[in-house]
């Protein structure tokens, strides 16, 4: 039965070869697209199409082949350029995953600006992908690093992430959704407030891009990461989008082919933008098969996905906040989420010691062919604040729909009934 109207399940479903196939003897109930989403069809035939008609290295040949790759290779970049809202492809550069695009970003514009006295501004409920880049940078430049705090209830304090944003911070660096909660940040705010000191905002869009339509100018961001492999597209190529005038003066990320534009056996020069940020052969096939996943994501709008996930997860919401013992972390009802929902099963609600342990939940619930996240989801210090060792995560994406919630729900509710006894 399809939930709302928003979208056509049926074909939707259809559309994704992996959906149709069993799982211990049961249909598999995919709940896991916040660690990385299904692919359609077209995005499969994409990558061999690729290596069956135009596979060839980019910016290099003189042959049709080349031309060719190169062709639909910068065609791919002005692609996710427009769906991001972004004017200038020179913005888009293409990197591994979310992970590399900001290690990109702390190696290059943080290296050439900070210094001891200057200010980083993150949060700790940010994946450690958007942590750890900038702790290291931290170290390697002197400049100190801020952390505004989650409060007991998994949401962040943001009062305390105003208060400290200061004439000292040089960037602010933050997640639009998180990984764990589903919370959706009110990045447009935080970019007023870093902007009004001087500051730029970098926004990891992992969890927000493939859900949330996206416009980097209507947002006032300065620098955003994402990964394909989240959105329908292939694993192996990222995003990292920055306004151009920010990239301009930027340092190389690594050295080799590509980002030089003249070499002696001394020194070198380097490449203009987006080239002087991607040494060596790129990731051709995905960079271009991932152009069939935006399509297919605008094809459907991603109004629509949005719709369709708000409802799914309300929905979730209530029907897992009726099982005995389970509590959900995150948003309060009402605030701006994603479909993203962590739990955790209590024997005993008054007891955090009858905690049945989410790598237990996950297991059972494989076993009914759902494939669930269960574990610290990448972020360690939030996991430390709600003094829990990990939670069981349900991630749900346009191809989700009401019957995936029901086997959810009866799963945890059969597994709760087997640890009760
Ligand atoms: N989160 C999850 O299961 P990569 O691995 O580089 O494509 O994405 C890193 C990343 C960065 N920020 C956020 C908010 C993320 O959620 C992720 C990836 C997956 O939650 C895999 S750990």
């Amino acid at each position: 039965m399809a939930l709302t109207r928003a979208l056509d399940m049926e074909r939707i479903r259809s559309e994704f070869p992996i959906l149709g196939r069993q799982v211990h003897g049961h249909r598999l109930v995919y709940l896991d697209s916040a660690a990385t989403s299904q692919k359609p069809r077209s995005v499969i035939d994409a990558v061999s199409r690729y290596y069956e008609d135009i596979n060839s290295n980019v910016h290099r040949g003189v042959h049709y082949l080349a031309d060719q790759a190169t062709e639909a290779y910068e065609n791919a970049r002005a692609r996710v350029a427009r769906f991001i809202g972004a004017d200038d492809p020179r913005g888009i550069v293409y990197t591994r995953n979310t992970t590399e695009a900001i290690n990109l970003f702390a190696r290059t514009w943080g290296v050439a600006t900070l210094k001891p006295g200057d200010e980083i501004v993150t949060t700790e409920i940010e994946h450690h992908s958007n942590l750890v880049p900038w702790q290291m940078l931290a170290a390697l430049t002197g400049a100190t690093l801020r952390v505004a705090p989650v409060r007991p209830d998994a949401t962040l304090d943001l009062d305390a992430l105003r208060g400290l944003i200061s004439p000292r911070t040089r960037l602010v660096a933050m997640s639009h959704c998180s990984n764990v909660t589903g919370a959706i940040h009110p990045i447009e705010e935080i970019g007023r407030l870093a902007h009004a000191v001087g500051a730029l905002l970098f926004v990891d869009a992992a969890q927000s891009a493939p859900h949330i339509p996206l416009d980097v100018k209507a947002l006032d961001v300065d620098a955003i990461a994402f990964s394909s492999h989240k959105m329908l597209g292939p694993t192996g190529i990222g995003i990292l989008w920055a306004k151009p005038e920010i990239l301009e003066p930027l340092p190389p990320f690594m050295g080799g082919g590509s980002m030089i534009r003249e070499v002696w056996t001394d020194h070198a020069t380097w490449a203009d933008i987006p080239a002087r940020f991607e040494a060596g052969t790129p990731n051709i096939a995905d960079a271009i098969a991932f152009v069939e996943a935006l399509d297919y994501l605008d094809g459907i709008g991603m109004n629509a996905i949005r719709e369709h996930e708000t409802t799914l997860a309300g929905e979730a919401l209530a029907r897992l906040g009726e099982i005995p013992g389970l509590r959900i972390y995150g948003p309060p009802t009402g605030a701006p989420r994603s479909a993203v929902v962590s739990f955790n099963l209590f024997i005993d609600p008054a007891d955090p010691d009858s905690l049945v342990h989410p790598h237990d939940v996950g297991t059972v619930l494989d076993a009914a062919g759902i494939a669930v996240r269960a574990g610290h989801h990448c972020c360690n210090p939030l996991m430390r604040k709600l003094d829990i060792p990990a939670t069981v995560r349900a991630s749900f994406y346009l191809y989700n729909d009401i019957d995936d919630l029901d086997t959810l729900v009866t799963a945890l509710r059969n597994c709760r009934e087997m640890f009760d006894r």
